[in-house]
């Protein structure tokens, strides 16, 4: 499939994909979500895929739902449709991919964009962009894991205030309140995603994915289980080529070179 309303490139295992329909803000449609389909199941489908940068073309981020892509007078709609069809499985794949998935915010987010956004594993923003949650402005509740992910980033008062104020919030107010990993000046900003995927791409991709599972596993689990966890992943990670190399490379006291590649 070609793209029209995002760019998909692939170097060395680092893909990125940019939202790119910059006059809406990178808001969605339903070719955006069909493009945005298709590229996951290229990215799940490669072996070599190391990590995935997730941006935005032009001054915004992503707006969230394109409101132009509704008739609201035409009768009554079902919008139960878009979360099942579009941001609910769209959110499951992110949380799901075995490599780290970075969310770049180099502009405004609001409404489902901030929601995709938390969904992934380290976001960035420009220290420029802003971000609203936006659905309590036209009646709705927040979607794509919304609910879910704000008030365990944030805690529930912030997650509370942000969604039914429908405040916006600087990227630092997001890195402060744990919402993101942390705002960047806009001039060091492109050189700053660069080098944090030159770095996830050259690291020990197996380990990393199952440190993010195991991470997020522990949301719905106790202690116990979490412990258990770590144990089995721990002795999968155990008989990766890249641990043998990580411990190999400390104590030669020289850089490591790893395959991302798991247990053999
Ligand atoms: C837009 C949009 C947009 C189209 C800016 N659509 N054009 C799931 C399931 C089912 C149904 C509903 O939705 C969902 C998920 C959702 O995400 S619902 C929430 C949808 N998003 C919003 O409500 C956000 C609406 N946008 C805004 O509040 C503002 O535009 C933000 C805060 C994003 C940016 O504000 P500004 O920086 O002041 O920019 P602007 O408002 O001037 O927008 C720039 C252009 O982008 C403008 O077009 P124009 O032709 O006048 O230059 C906007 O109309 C367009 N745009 N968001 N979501």
């Amino acid at each position: 499939m070609s793209y029209e309303t995002i760019m998909l490139t692939v170097t060395d295992g680092a893909y990125r994909l940019t939202l790119n329909r910059p006059d809406k803000l990178n808001s969605f449609n339903a070719q955006m979500h069909e493009e945005v389909r298709d590229a996951l199941t290229r990215i799940e489908g490669d072996a070599d895929a190391r990590v995935l940068l997730i941006t935005g073309a032009g001054r915004g981020f992503c707006a969230g739902q394109d409101l132009g892509d509704r008739d609201v007078n035409a009768g009554p709609l079902d919008l139960s449709q878009g979360p099942q069809n579009d941001y609910n499985p769209l959110v499951r794949r992110l949380v799901a991919l075995p490599i780290p998935v970075v969310c770049a915010v180099n502009g405004v987010a609001a409404g489902a964009g901030v929601n995709i956004a938390a969904a992934c594993d380290i976001v960035v923003a420009k220290a420029s962009a802003k971000f609203a949650q936006a659905f309590s402005a036209i009646g709705l509740v927040p979607d794509s894991g919304g609910t879910y992910m704000l008030p365990r980033l944030m805690g529930q008062a912030r997650a509370m205030a942000f969604t039914l104020l429908n405040e916006r919030l600087t990227a630092e107010q997001a890195a402060a309140y744990g919402l993101i990993w942390k705002a960047i000046p806009d001039d060091e900003f492109g050189a700053e995603v660069d080098a944090i995927i030159a770095k996830l791409a050259a690291a020990p991709t197996f380990g990393l994915g199952s440190a993010k599972r195991a991470i997020r596993e522990s949301w719905s689990s106790g202690l116990d289980a979490s412990l258990d966890r770590e144990r089995d992943m721990q002795k999968q990670c155990g008989l990766s080529p890249d641990y043998r190399e990580g411990v190999n490379a400390f104590k030669e006291k020289r850089v490591p070179r790893f395959t991302g590649a798991g247990p053999v």
